[in-house]
């Protein structure tokens, strides 16, 4: 009789053991040729797959499901153009480090370099926006390479990996093991701060006047909030973020300053440009936030805490370097604060009071205001969004306006609440990420609030949702135009509209229903909450149109390369 450790599998079938043995539970794909053999063996496990339209959409879903659950998101596309259609997906999760596995089909190994049909360098194409990526020449490897691309994928700083597996692998056979504890050598990612930096810290804290933490996606990432949120109490520090960051820390709280940058509040933006102490966690110092880099927070001294050793230095000068996971960071940087008696003494805490006077004082000079009128406009719908969900709902955003008035009007008490394209800014991310977090959270409400013009980029997913009965609120802010590229040419460009008008447009109400959706629509303000109620009482696909105001303008807005404090005001 064969022994169990002896038996020996397809590829395929070691694929599909190797992700049972990671836990996977879904997989956002699209069949073709060179993948045939895994789509043969998907039926025989109890592993979901959604059937994109679109294998771009395949990576945004996996990449949402991804960061609203915690968990590696995995996807599956055929070689060629399925790789290559997927190739944006991937850019826009490694830009945002979020961990996805993306298996890609490739031509028999002896075909490789030959020109083959449906043959592309994958590997080649992917090395620069993957944190790894694989090649697997032998089915021998395959366990063993699957297992280290989940490792890789979700540690340290989490990323894209890539896996690029040729048909002939997939059809020839071998043993199967799973090695749950791994080592990589060369891959060591360091968790453990050192602990003399964090004291540093703690003395910065209580010798600065006008201290500001600022917090990224990487806090989100390593589930560090409940301790950030803990830490900034008690030290009695106003907090601001990215927009990666936005419901790390929540928006409720009175220390809340709101997001910082092009599109950051007013009060954000002068309380970092005028503090003593810059406490940056898990946060690349992205040119959208810091503006002018030279006149960032000049005034300050820095500390940056990150997981990424080469994220340090990269884009400011750093005083305080701490190399480290923010969740684990904290936690110490809680126990040494809470190891001082007083941590504050009467003198910090004076001081502590009179810079949230001034911070008082610039929210008070509100500078986000909108008058609504007759025609609606697109932060109202934001507001009663907000209001119509009591801020639960899980957002995702398509790139433009749309996604700053999402950042801007909807508030996030919660992690993981926020979904969208930060560092690459790709149309067309919201609708596929939708999909994939309301698959996460079938619980949970989802709107993706999008343009008009990013919409068309994947309304192909429609569909998904649709047939997978998906009950995701799209909600389009449909203004006529690419309007955060009109903005620009309104201010920038003397108002030369060239190519931003998108008046040319399908009837979305028509078009949602053409798909099996709902499509529902709102041209005047007192329809904008009913609308709102109707698809949130409704159990299906939803998509509004908000007909809104056309050349409404996100504010503050800092000119790209300026000082942060050069704010356009409404
Ligand atoms: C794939 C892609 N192509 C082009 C751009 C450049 N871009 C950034 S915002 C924007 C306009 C978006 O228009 P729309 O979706 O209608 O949203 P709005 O700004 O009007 O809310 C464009 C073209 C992009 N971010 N992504």
């Amino acid at each position: 009789m064969e022994k169990k450790s002896t038996a020996k599998y397809t590829g395929a079938q070691i694929l599909m053991k190797a992700l049972k043995d990671e836990g996977v539970d879904t997989i956002f794909g699209y069949p073709g040729g060179a993948v045939l053999d895994v789509y043969n063996e998907l039926p025989n496990t109890d592993i979901r797959h959604i059937l994109v339209r679109q294998e771009q959409g395949a990576v945004h879903a996996a990449d949402a499901y991804a960061r609203v659950s915690g968990r590696t998101g995995t996807c599956l596309v055929t070689s060629g153009p399925g790789a290559t259609n997927a190739v944006t997906g991937i850019a826009s999760a490694y830009m945002d480090s979020i961990p996805v596995v993306i298996f890609t089909g490739q031509v028999p190994t002896p075909l490789i370099g030959n020109d083959a049909f449906q043959e592309v360098d994958i590997v080649g194409i992917s090395r620069p926006c993957t944190k790894h990526n694989y090649l697997v020449k032998n089915v021998n490897d395959l366990a063993r390479t699957i297992r280290e691309a989940y490792y890789i994928a979700g540690s340290g700083r989490p990323g894209p990996v890539l896996v690029d597996i040729p048909k002939d692998v997939l059809r020839s056979a071998a043993p199967y093991s799973y090695q749950k504890d791994i080592q990589i050598r060369s891959y060591n990612p360091t968790y453990e701060p050192n602990i003399k930096q964090l004291q540093k810290v703690i003395d910065l804290i209580q010798a600065a006047k006008q201290p500001v933490i600022f917090t990224g996606g990487g806090v989100i990432l390593s589930d560090a909030s409940a301790e950030l949120t803990r830490f900034a109490r008690a030290c009695r520090v106003p907090v601001t973020s990215s927009l990666m960051g936005l419901g790390a820390f929540p928006a409720s709280d009175p220390l809340w300053l709101g997001m910082l940058g092009m599109h950051g509040t007013y009060r954000a933006n002068l309380a970092v440009s005028s503090c003593d102490l810059l406490i940056g966690i898990g946060v690349r110092f992205d040119d959208r936030v810091t503006g002018k880099t030279d006149e960032f927070a000049d005034k300050a001294t820095i500390v940056h805490i990150d997981i990424d050793p080469t994220s340090i230095q990269k884009n400011v000068a750093v005083d305080v370097p701490i190399v480290g996971d923010c969740r684990i960071t904290l936690k110490h940087l809680n126990k040494l604060a809470a190891a001082q008696k007083p941590l504050l003494d009467d003198k910090a805490l004076k001081d502590r009071n009179k810079w949230f006077k001034q911070i008082i004082q610039w929210k008070e000079d509100n500078m986000m205001g909108y008058d609504q009128k007759k025609i609606i406009k697109p932060q109202y719908v934001v507001e009663k969004l907000f209001e119509l969900t009591r801020g639960e709902a899980i957002i995702t955003t398509e790139v433009g306006q749309n996604q700053m008035w999402a950042a801007q009007y909807y508030h996030f008490d919660k992690p993981r609440h926020f979904v969208t394209s930060g560092g690459l800014g790709v149309m067309g991310f919201g609708l596929p990420a939708a999909i994939g977090a309301q698959v996460a959270c079938p619980d949970k409400t989802v709107i993706n609030i999008a343009g008009d013009g990013s919409i068309q980029m994947n309304i192909q997913e429609m569909m998904t949702a649709v047939s997978n009965n998906l009950p995701v609120k799209i909600a389009i802010l449909n203004n006529g135009y690419l309007g955060m590229v009109r903005q620009w040419q309104e201010l920038f460009y003397d108002r030369r509209y060239s190519s931003t008008n998108m008046e040319a447009a399908p009837d979305f109400v028509k078009l949602a229903e053409a798909y099996g959706a709902v499509g529902l629509r709102a041209t005047r303000p007192e329809e904008v909450g009913p609308v709102i109620r109707e698809a949130l009482a409704t159990p299906k696909t939803v998509m509004i149109d908000f007909v809104v105001e056309r050349e409404e303008n996100v504010y503050p807005m800092v000119p790209a390369g300026s000082p942060i404090t050069n704010m356009i005001l409404v």
